[in-house]
């Protein structure tokens, strides 16, 4: 297939890249490089040293004789450009990843939430509008959030996008009805990937394209088998307050012997995903595009769920880590259940790497192996929800000093 990856150098996006390429597909990354202008402007770094785009494809070819081309564009701002390049490609299918992926960052500002929404909704309905206005039927594959559900507990599991009702009518009748599961974001973030699934529900519904919605959960890990193939393929290591994902984050103060910051209670329950699962995952979506004229088709990308206290305990006990509860930056339940439909990728496949103990362990080993690069001035989240939250976390940020000092 000849696949066009839309953000295809971020922290899903490479290892998507290198996966589907050995594979044997013909890959093409767009990408405006925006995650890396963004650590430049956070001052943070990814724990794990990571080359340009330019020599990591130059790295691929060396080690696997494959080609991986790059065009550096920024798709939400520039339409016609966009348009252009994807006629000039006419991919089989695309991939979705260029959007701002981090809840925090977008709840930074009222800069940081404008950015999230142009950039996010732009970006995704640019590329829907030129598939449209080329004719071009390519498989369209996007990656979404768990998020989009929101984490209340009504004790029933959340299914794979769609829930069925019923609605009386003005007769009394009961109708059913299937619609998109009630959207409940939790930050602006969340919010934009709600957008989204509005978007695709239209063009699906007008146009025909054929849309694919990955509702991801929490990933975790950085390897996964193509970038193990050489240092200078790896991928990104986000630990810093807005990128860092809550075990990649836990691992990485387990390494240095900062304390694990459990937001609150530590009783919110998340889904998960290794980074592994996640591009096979894709790679299974592709191999499964809907019909024309089919409503998009919703994936649970996640594996297993876990409450975020229970999480810290198991790190806490493999390294001896203290656990220290934090002022909540986020607006979110203090305590929630979850359970979470994903028969469809299993049944098409997927073997769940599920986490042990043993692969902690080697993540805490890479954490220790570049443990001089972080800046534990970055570790404490200092982005809230309100201004009311944020005036309590100021004491987060006096706490790692205090750890610091210790
Ligand atoms: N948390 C802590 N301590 C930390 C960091 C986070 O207790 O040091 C808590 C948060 O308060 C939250 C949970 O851990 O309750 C998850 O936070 P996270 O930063 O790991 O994940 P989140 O902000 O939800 O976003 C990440 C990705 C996003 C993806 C989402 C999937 O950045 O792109 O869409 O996971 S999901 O969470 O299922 O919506």
């Amino acid at each position: 297939m000849r696949i066009a990856v839309f953000g295809g150098d971020g922290f899903i996006g490479w290892p998507t890249c290198v996966h589907l390429s050995s594979l044997g597909h013909d890959i093409s990354i767009v990408d405006n490089l925006s995650r890396r202008r963004i650590d430049v402007e956070l001052g943070v770094q990814s724990l794990t040293p990571m080359d340009s785009i330019q020599e990591r494809l130059r790295i691929w070819k060396q080690v696997t004789g494959r080609t991986i081309r790059f065009e550096l564009l920024d798709i939400a701002d520039d339409y016609f450009r966009t348009r252009h390049w994807l006629d000039g490609y006419r991919p089989d299918a695309i991939i979705h990843l260029a959007q701002q992926r981090a809840a925090p960052y977008s709840m930074k500002s009222d800069w940081h939430k404008t950015y999230t929404v142009n950039n996010n909704v732009n970006a995704t309905h640019n590329l829907l509008n030129a598939l449209v206005d080329l004719k071009m039927d390519a498989h369209f594959v996007h990656m979404g959030t768990m998020g989009v559900y929101g984490y209340s507990d009504i004790g029933a599991t959340i299914p794979e996008g769609y829930l069925d009702v019923g609605i009386q009518d003005d007769l009394g009748n009961l109708i059913s009805k299937e619609i998109l599961y009630p959207a409940n974001p939790g930050s602006v973030y969340h919010m934009t990937k709600c957008l989204d699934q509005l978007m695709f529900a239209f063009y699906a519904k007008n146009d025909s394209l054929r849309i694919t919605d990955l509702h991801q959960g929490v990933v975790w890990g950085t390897h996964t088998s193509q970038t193990r193939l050489h240092d200078q393929l790896v991928n990104r290591f986000d630990y810093d307050g807005d990128y860092g994902t809550v075990l990649n984050r836990f691992l990485i103060e387990a390494a240095i012997g900062h304390p694990l910051t459990v937001h609150g209670t530590g009783g919110q329950t998340r889904a998960f995903i290794h980074i592994q699962d996640s591009v096979r995952c894709i790679e299974i979506a592709l191999n499964n595009p809907p019909e024309r004229g089919e409503r998009p088709k919703i994936f649970n990308q996640m594996t297993e769920t876990f409450r975020i206290r229970d999480l810290a305990k198991l790190v806490a006990e493999m390294s001896g880590a203290e656990i220290l509860h934090v002022p909540n930056p986020r607006k979110e339940a203090a305590e929630n259940d979850l359970k979470v439909s994903n028969e469809q990728f299993l049944e098409l496949g997927l073997k769940p790497t599920t986490l042990k103990v043993g692969m902690l362990e080697e993540l805490v080993d890479v954490a220790r192996k570049f443990a001089h690069r972080i800046d534990q001035s970055k570790i404490p989240a200092q982005s809230a929800w309100t201004p009311e939250l944020q005036s309590q976390i100021s004491s987060i940020v006096d706490l790692g000093k205090a750890s610091r000092k210790a």
